[in-house]
């Protein structure tokens, strides 16, 4: 139960209400324990004295405790449910701003069905833990107990009669959960398959369709679907043997007793009435005990959860802030790499040794083919991922001194995909800057080409867009997302150019949005566009990690190396369009 324990630590900010629901469960809990014994007043009252107004007595005294437990079952039931939930709803905030403050090398690696499992399925396995299980434990004890004592009262050779099948019912019932324990968990993994499966294929249903799949997606998820339906049947025979198993050993036990308990009362060493209380007593004997398996299983679900919870809420958030960390304040906006390498994964290094430099107002484009690590270079910027040697400078501060919320407040970043969240348009442009009016909305699509088909909306600014922007065109979205940068006004402008394809006027339309966004700023721009690269003050080109080429276009066009090459298999065709 190692990493359960560790959840508990939650529960303390609900001191006072635990205590407050034990009180209220203790006092359910012993005023269940009364009953049987005031029937057993009332069956001896009737056979032995025949007094109505004695038995009626015991049937207000009765209705009495019935109501008052009643009472203290709902409030006990209320306050359980109020820890429960706040319990849950604390792990699942702590758990979402883990998630989103993990760096973007955990997300890497981290499956989105995965963090979406840890959000819905582990949270439901804690919540039947602490909501039923860890309460139940205690009302259990409790009823054991006492119904024991109860009969051990009244007498212990009836009591040891009872008892005598509870050893072979509690045998039972934790076998069951061992063999029921990992099926259970079998069963949630495959069903997690299943979900990881829905997901995928939702998601990429485009291409599912455009490549004609459906037919071999829907075969893949009904074996799937068929593993599923073969372990839920094979837990349905365990149950199928063990909890008849159960019923049976419970009714040996109740007959066993009463046969008992009826030669006692024959030879009048017991009341009829102790027997009909000796058979309540012995119900609340044996429920606790069927219920352990119960437990068990419930507590291996619950640790499974927990140590998956572990694994994310203990994940060292590698990229935060130092203690001394500084705020950057007034950002001229020079970049420097010294002797930068960088790995995604230990030893395997996709830069090597770079260094460079960008003044302020200047504007770097990066080229190279695909795979030379163009992305890797910007990620580094506003510090989405740590150098492994060297450092990376702003105005002369490595990015690692730097709070990350001031660092990346003045480093603007234009991802190579557009994302867009749902909501609408203006939402979306805001995005950086909730606050920003509407003047300044509409100046940042402005100046991103954007205002023109944003107002040819019927409801202009105000349009929804879906949760991937399906509305909007390629190059309508990729124009939201520079907007969205432009709003921020940053001193520093990273820009993933997209290669896609758009028609001519919208190409003309991105090239001047991005002319107007690298204005009177440091901009570094991986750049797929004639118009970009000779708009830059500097040029340098990668090849497999290591910057091989520097220097203006005409320079580098004289050089007649990669940068040669690529002007001639990739930009010369623009020369004439553009
Ligand atoms: P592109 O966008 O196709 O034009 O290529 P670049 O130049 O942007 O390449 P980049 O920086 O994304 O990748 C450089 C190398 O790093 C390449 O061999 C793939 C590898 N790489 C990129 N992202 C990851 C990652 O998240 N994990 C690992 N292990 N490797 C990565
Ligand atoms: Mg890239």
């Amino acid at each position: 139960m190692r990493y359960t324990l560790r959840v508990f630590r939650y529960l303390r900010a609900y001191r006072g209400r635990i205590i407050q629901t034990m009180a209220f469960l203790v006092i359910t809990t012993l005023l269940g324990l009364a009953p049987p014994r005031l029937i057993q007043g009332m069956v001896d009252t009737a056979t032995r004295l025949g007094s109505r107004s004695v038995v009626a007595l015991f049937g207000i005294g009765l209705l009495c405790i019935a109501i008052v437990s009643a009472l203290f079952a709902a409030a006990q039931r209320y306050s359980m449910a109020t820890i429960v939930h706040g319990l849950i709803y604390d792990i699942r905030n702590a758990l979402y701003e883990q998630i989103l403050h993990l760096p973007f090398g955990f997300h890497d690696q981290t499956p989105t069905g995965y963090l979406i499992s840890r959000m819905t399925s582990d949270m439901e396995a804690l919540s039947m833990f602490f909501g039923f299980g860890l309460g139940n434990i205690v009302g259990m004890v409790i009823t054991f107990l006492g119904a024991l004592i109860m009969l051990v009262a009244m007498s212990w050779q009836l009591a040891l009669v009872a008892l005598a099948t509870v050893p072979f019912l509690a045998m039972t019932t934790l076998r069951s959960s061992n063999l029921l324990g990992p099926q259970f968990l079998g069963l949630r993994r495959q069903f997690a398959r299943v979900t990881a499966q829905l997901q995928e294929n939702f998601a990429g249903v485009r291409v599912v369709k455009a490549f004609a799949r459906e037919q071999h997606e829907v075969i893949k998820f009904d074996r799937q679907l068929d593993d599923f339906m073969v372990r839920r049947l094979k837990l349905a025979r365990v149950f199928m043997i063990y909890m008849p198993s159960m019923g049976f050993l419970t009714n040996l036990g109740m007959v066993l007793m009463l046969t008992y308990g009826g030669y006692a009362v024959i030879t009048g060493s017991m009341s009829l009435g102790q027997l009909v209380a000796s058979q309540g007593y012995m119900m609340m004997l044996t429920g606790p005990i069927r219920m352990i398996g119960w437990m068990v299983i419930n507590a291996q679900r619950a640790e499974a959860a927990a140590e998956h919870l572990a694994e994310v809420l203990e994940h060292e958030r590698l990229i935060a802030d130092r203690l001394d960390a500084i705020d950057l304040g007034e950002v001229r906006g020079e970049i420097r790499f010294e002797n930068v390498s960088f790995g995604y994964e230990e030893g395997a290094y996709v830069l090597h040794n770079c260094s460079l430099e960008v003044k302020p107002n200047e504007t770097l484009a990066v080229m190279g083919a695909t795979g030379s690590g163009k992305t890797s270079v910007i990620n580094l910027i506003p510090r989405f991922y740590d150098v492994n040697e060297g450092r990376v400078l702003i105005d002369g501060h490595d990015v690692r001194d730097i709070k990350l919320a001031s660092l990346r407040q003045h480093v603007g970043t234009i991802f190579q995909e557009a994302v867009l969240f749902s909501g609408t348009i203006a939402e979306n442009i805001a995005y950086g800057r909730p606050d920003a009016t509407q003047e300044e909305i509409e100046r940042a699509a402005k100046m991103a080409q954007a205002h023109e088909f944003i107002t040819r909306f019927p409801n202009g600014y105000q349009t929804h867009v879906g949760e991937r922007g399906m509305t909007l065109s390629g190059g309508q979205r990729q124009r939201m997302t520079i907007a969205r940068a432009m709003l921020l006004d940053p001193r520093i402008l990273i820009m993933d150019d997209s290669t896609s394809s758009v028609d001519v006027e919208t190409e003309y339309l991105i090239q001047q949005a991005m002319l107007e966004g690298m204005r009177g700023r440091t901009s570094v721009v991986i750049a797929h566009r004639l118009s970009t690269v000779k708009n830059a003050d500097r040029i340098i080109v990668l090849d497999k990690g290591v910057i091989a080429e520097e220097g203006t276009h005409e320079e580098l066009l004289a050089l007649g190396g990669h940068y040669r090459q690529i002007y001639d298999t990739q930009l010369a065709d623009q020369e004439e369009a553009g």
